[in-house]
């Protein structure tokens, strides 16, 4: 993949749910999991762009490299689980293995540092995209001893542009969607620079609609200072994109550990920490959250849920963003209604419906609408009984019916 760093991309689909391909669409399925390991795996390095007429032990190979980078079960083959992950939309960088650092290590050799935005997109105000930018570099300045300043004009070390199409540095860009932006490892010249596909609608910060500039620009200044992809799947450097409001954003634990790792721990005498992602096997983890969901168990934590299938022992961790851009974290309630196929979750003193892993048109509604009194401020936990069809809501010391 030569120097080139990043290439996010942003798969579309009618659903990114992945649902298992259907009869018919086997083609469609075969044809995925080749270019995705072509793009991403280097399936096509040696010459075999065509594994099926040369060479299928590579594709297996390469299959079992994915499947061990997400944490899924190493089969070789591409189960359902393996198609799911590939439908989801993710940085177009390669990914090289468990390691935050780019493969030959290549860094700064100095601290301090210069950026200069060459030109400005017309979908923000310009003084929007100064402060998304400069937030986004000052997340690795917090946490190491980097400092960034900015040129208005010459040559910086980080150049960053508004470019679309064929822009001249052999990776064209794809129109809307697709590939989002990319970036460029520490060098001279070219490298450390930021392009952003022009053709996307970027905002200050949306979870409906366009892509998030800060976000995206934090994540490509990631791969402009040397780091690489992680397998944290809360890490910034993860390959997929999920939405967070930039307000709200912390740089993850294992992004300041991969930051330090190359250039040391941050001059500030107290050490920056970052939210660390739930593992599983935590003694000390809680949920906010659990219910079923035809047959997978759920367990809502933060901005992420666990769903575990019955047949897997592992379970799956996935940011909410992903699936239901338009849900809050912290859902605080969840139950199944199992005979009209439904899921509700609560938060404070809304709701919100799912139909599968479609959000229901119409939500989220008000608690009050249940008929619940307006003293009730929030649901503790919720569950409905196949059986007697009643639901059951906690609060407190008390439950309603
Ligand atoms: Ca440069
Ligand atoms: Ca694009
Ligand atoms: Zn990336
Ligand atoms: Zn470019």
């Amino acid at each position: 993949m030569k120097n080139l760093v990043l290439l996010l991309l942003h798969l579309t689909f009618s659903s990114a749910f992945p649902t298992v391909p259907q009869a018919g669409a086997e083609d469609k399925s075969t044809q995925l999991v080749e270019d995705y390991l072509n793009k991403f795996y280097n399936l096509g390095t040696d010459g075999q762009s065509h594994y099926k007429s040369k060479n299928p032990n590579t594709l297996s190979e390469k299959l079992k490299e994915m499947q061990a980078f997400f944490g899924l079960k190493v089969t070789g083959k591409a189960d359902a689980a393996t198609v799911s992950v590939m439908q989801k939309p993710r940085c177009g960088v390669p990914d090289l293995g468990q390691f935050v650092l780019t493969d030959g290590n290549p860094k700064w050799s100095r601290n301090n540092l210069t950026y200069r935005i060459e030109n400005y997109t017309p979908d923000m105000d310009s003084a929007d995209v100064d402060q998304a930018i400069q937030k986004a570099f000052d997340v690795w300045s917090n946490a190491s001893p980097l400092t960034f300043k900015k040129l208005r004009e010459g040559i910086a070390d980080i150049m960053i542009s508004f470019v679309a199409g064929d822009h001249g540095d052999n990776s064209p860009f794809d129109g809307p969607n697709g590939l989002l932006a990319h970036a460029f490892q520490p060098a001279p010249l070219i490298g450390g620079d930021v392009h952003f596909d022009e053709d996307e609608f970027w905002t200050k910060g949306s979870s409906s609609h366009g892509y998030a500039l800060f976000l995206v620009a934090a994540h490509e200044i990631g791969h402009s200072l040397g780091l690489s992809h992680s397998t944290d799947p809360g890490a910034l450097m993860y390959p997929t994109y999920a939405y967070t409001e930039p307000n709200r954003f912390h740089l993850p634990q294992d992004d300041i550990n991969g930051i330090q790792a190359i250039y040391g721990k941050s001059t500030n005498p107290v050490q920056p920490t970052g939210p660390s992602t739930p593992v599983t096997c935590d003694p000390k983890l809680t949920f906010d959250a659990v219910t079923f969901m035809r047959g997978e168990l759920m367990f809502f934590k933060d901005k992420y849920f666990f769903r575990k299938h019955p047949q897997s022992t592992e379970p799956q961790l996935i940011f909410i963003s992903l699936f239901w851009p338009n849900l809050p974290t912290g859902i605080q309630a969840a139950y199944e209604n199992f005979e009209e196929d439904r899921v509700f979750l609560f938060k404070g003193n809304k709701y919100w419906g799912l139909s599968g892993y479609d959000l229901l048109r119409g939500y989220p509604k008000s608690i009050y609408t249940l008929g619940f009194p307006r003293t009730v401020k929030r649901i503790d936990a919720a569950f409905s009984d196949k059986n007697s069809r009643k639901t059951y809501f906690f609060l407190g010391g008390k439950y309603w019916r």
